[in-house]
């Protein structure tokens, strides 16, 4: 078959510049390895920035993300035993958006399936081909049957370990990664969230935690665990008991605890992998780069990258300039590096580190409370996390 955008990856990077390019009279054909059904029970995300919401009504699939999602004027941080808001509305006037990944996926393939746009899901044996040249190939197999994509660009969306950036030869690509000596165990139950106004995020000498929502009735929370962890290690009883452990005694106090329906262990990483452009081939997204979450930042990330990746296609195929193809890389990089900065900051803030001595605890404290305390601080926080503008 022939497209003129062949997408890999039915992520939310990839759903959503299939969404964008068929708003925009472009054709692209989306191929997944796995199920509908299983990128659907990925529990992942669930912060928003305004940008990424504006981004999803442009798209047009913002409807029942207005209609579902709880908007946050700021966050909270807890340490030492004390309740911490930081206003990010009052400092930036902007507000963040929960509303779930698993959600917002949802809301873009039915409207692909609406559209009746074509997605091939469980496929095998992904491979790209002639990615410098004027016609690349995208070969794969679905249900034992070899079939063939034309294409002029292929969208690499395939996440960390998709083979679209495996496709670059090594001496093309420089990776920059950091990894930590933690990760975090997730919990999702149909328990009304501690504190639905805002995200609660907490350092204690235990751990980090962090209590989330995806709904009035369903919360999301993590607390830090070792890298090596097993989910098997970890019961509801003891779950909930160490969550509370690290919050505020009030916080913990009003914590409502029920039988988890999802549990899972998430590795914290720092990567960015440069460039993200190489001949025809666009890496976008968790293919490109991953952040730790305790910034929130991911999801978003990949949403501007494929904003601006949308904005080149369309130039290149309405105006026939390739200005927004040559400098998407650079110009999707500069912003990525400070999300990645801002998240590794975060991370370094929040956790307990192994190996930190009581100097650095200490530091870690004046930290804390220079960021609680000091308004500049407090600004430059609710800057990052409401989200850079473009
Ligand atoms: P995805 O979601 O990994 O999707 C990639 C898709 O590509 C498919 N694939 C292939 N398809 C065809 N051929 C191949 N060879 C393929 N190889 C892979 C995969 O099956 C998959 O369907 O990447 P994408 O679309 O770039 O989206 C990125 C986001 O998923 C990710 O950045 C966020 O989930 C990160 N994240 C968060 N981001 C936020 O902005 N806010 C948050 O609050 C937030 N919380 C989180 C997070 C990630 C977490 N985990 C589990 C790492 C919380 C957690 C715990
Ligand atoms: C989530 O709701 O899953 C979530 C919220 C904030 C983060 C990370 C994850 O920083």
């Amino acid at each position: 078959m022939r497209t003129q955008v062949a997408i890999v990856g039915a992520g939310p990077s990839g759903l959503l510049l299939g969404q964008l390019l068929h708003r925009a009279g472009i054709e692209a054909v989306i191929i997944e390895r796995q199920s509908a059904a299983h990128v659907l029970s990925r529990i992942r995300a669930g912060i928003l920035e305004q940008t990424t919401v504006d981004t999803l009504h442009a798209a047009g699939v913002g409807e029942r993300l207005r209609r579902e999602s709880i908007v946050h004027d700021g966050i909270n941080i807890v340490y030492d035993n004390q309740h911490h808001h930081i206003d990010v509305r009052k400092l930036t006037g902007a507000v963040v958006t929960a509303y779930g990944q698993t959600e917002l996926t949802r809301d873009l393939m039915e409207a692909r399936g609406a559209a009746d746009l074509p997605t091939y899901y469980e496929v095998q044996d992904v491979r790209l081909e002639g990615l410098t040249s004027a016609t690349p190939l995208v070969h794969f197999n679905q249900q034992g049957e070899p079939r063939r994509i034309e294409c002029d660009y292929v969208a690499g969306c395939d996440g960390f370990h998709g083979v679209s950036r495996r496709s670059i030869p090594a001496g093309e690509l420089r990776e920059f990664e950091r990894a930590y000596p933690f990760g975090w165990i997730g919990v999702l139950a149909d328990v009304p969230p501690v504190s639905p106004h805002a995200v609660t995020y907490a350092h204690h000498a235990r751990g980090f935690a962090l209590c989330s929502m995806r709904s009035l009735s369903r919360s999301r929370y993590y607390v830090q665990c070792s890298s090596s962890d097993r989910v098997e290690n970890w019961s509801d009883d003891r779950f909930w008991d160490e969550l509370s452990r690290r919050l505020d005694t009030k916080t913990a106090g009003e914590l409502i605890t029920g039988p988890s329906i999802e549990k899972s262990i998430a590795p914290l990483r720092s990567y960015v992998a440069e460039p993200m452009r190489w001949g025809r081939l666009f890496l976008a997204g968790d293919a490109a780069h991953i952040v730790p979450p305790t910034g929130a930042k991911g999801l978003n990330l990949a949403v501007s990258d494929v904003r601006l990746l949308a904005a080149a296609l369309v130039e290149h195929y309405r105006e026939r300039s390739d200005a927004g193809i040559e400098s998407y890389s650079s110009r999707a990089l500069s912003r990525v590096w400070k999300v990645e900065r801002f998240a590794w900051w975060a991370t370094a803030l929040l956790h307990t580190f192994p190996d930190t001595d009581d100097f650095g605890r200490r530091m870690q404290e004046a930290e804390l409370a220079t960021l609680t305390q000091l308004e500049s601080a407090s600004r430059g926080f609710a800057e990052h996390y409401a989200g850079l503008a473009f």
